[in-house]
């Protein structure tokens, strides 16, 4: 059988406090010109379909429009889990009825040991998980370690396997050996660590979520897809798109999307940038993130460069930041026990407790499913 191997939606995610509903919409137009083109018989979504657990009502309806047009009007069935973004309880309401028409989606642990059957593939679909779940699914205390957990899952997955068939797993975790982008991880409390690969070789395909560089990993059969669109200058230069993925006889294609509005990186002296030949080459939809290589102040800087580049999501100096646009996305980035901690010396002059440590930790865990990346 083929498939479309896509992850990280995160529909109703902002860049630098810039909406990207438009983006996504004509992302996701083009992955279904290529699902059609290239006559998939399922849409693989490896988790993050929206960007938090409480999406907002735009995007829940936004979400359900593409679900719609990919399983209802084209037909096309669609295996999906839950990412850490997403709300395992709210997407798995509704799981029973769609189903019905071919929409399955996994929010559980649990769930994920019943393959789904497709032609000649079986599809194990694990959702994020944090190992206090796994810890309840086998019912052992004991248990506190990712690669340990997984291998438990594997077993217990394998004794599923039908041996005239092909066995891909759809998952959403950090592989080992990956690499990170700006946009993903930064809340690592509570959350999983890297899953060794050698844990997955019984797969013959593992379709991935979770990390936002469709080169975050090379290997031939465990991929990520990369998400949607870019969500951070550090992704400016990587190719978003997805995984056309044949079963028998093995093969893996990646089929590009483009952007309707890029990432631009711009580096030069302010004279330049404010000059025609060179903000008449930038699309003013376009989001740029500027470093200015003048070492002189220049007053007023950011909203002279507004004038020629009216989305500008980043300004820094070569050597150090001299301004950034409102962006509540910075703070978000930093690891939340050290803002935990800061905070706690801040307000009270004194180091916070191990003791109390451990409980701000816990209670994250306890809350951070859908806040990291
Ligand atoms: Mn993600």
């Amino acid at each position: 059988m083929r498939f479309l191997h896509t992850a990280d939606w995160h529909i109703g995610r902002k860049l630098y406090g810039y909406d990207l509903a438009k983006e996504q919409e004509h992302d996701f137009a083009q992955i279904t010109k290529i699902a059609l083109e290239k006559k998939v018989d399922a849409i693989v979504i490896a988790g993050d379909l929206y960007d938090r657990a409480l999406p907002n009502e735009d995007s829940v309806n936004r979400l359900n429009k593409m679900i719609v047009e990919l399983n209802l009007k084209l037909k096309k069935p669609i295996l999906a889990i839950s990412g850490n973004h997403d709300s395992a309880a709210r997407l798995n309401t509704g799981r029973e009825w769609f189903k019905a028409t071919q929409y399955f989606l996994n929010t559980s642990i649990e769930e994920a040991m019943t393959p789904v059957e497709f032609s000649d593939t079986q599809f194990f679909l694990l959702p994020y998980f944090q190992i206090f779940q796994a810890r309840n699914f086998f019912a052992d205390e004991s248990l506190t370690d990712l690669t340990v957990a997984m291998k438990k899952i594997i077993k217990k997955m394998k004794e599923n396997f039908a041996a005239n068939k092909k066995h891909v797993l759809v998952a959403h975790f950090f592989a080992a050996g990956s690499t990170k982008t700006d946009s993903e991880t930064k809340i690592e409390v509570g959350g999983l660590n890297a899953v060794p690969l050698d844990l997955l070789t019984d797969f013959d395909y593992v379709a991935l979520g979770h990390l936002h560089d469709v080169n975050a990993l090379h290997d031939e059969r465990i991929k990520y897809s990369g998400s949607l669109a870019k969500f951070s200058v550090s992704e400016a230069e990587t190719t978003k798109g997805v995984w056309i993925v044949d079963t028998e006889p093995f093969h893996s294609d990646f089929v590009a999307i483009k952007p309707l509005n890029d990432i631009v990186l711009l580096q030069d002296r302010y004279e330049e940038l404010i000059s025609p030949s060179v903000y008449n080459e930038v699309d003013n939809e376009d989001f740029v993130a500027i470093t200015l290589t003048d070492k002189a102040v220049i007053p007023n800087v950011m909203n002279n460069l507004r004038e020629f580049y009216p989305k500008i999501i980043s300004l820094s100096r070569e050597n150090q930041i001299v301004d950034l646009p409102k962006n509540e996305d910075i703070v978000l980035e930093l690891d939340p026990m050290r803002l935990l901690e800061n905070f706690f010396e801040d307000m009270t002059g004194e180091k916070i407790t191990e003791q109390q440590k451990k409980w701000a930790s816990n209670s994250l865990e306890r809350v951070i499913g859908g806040e990291e990346e």
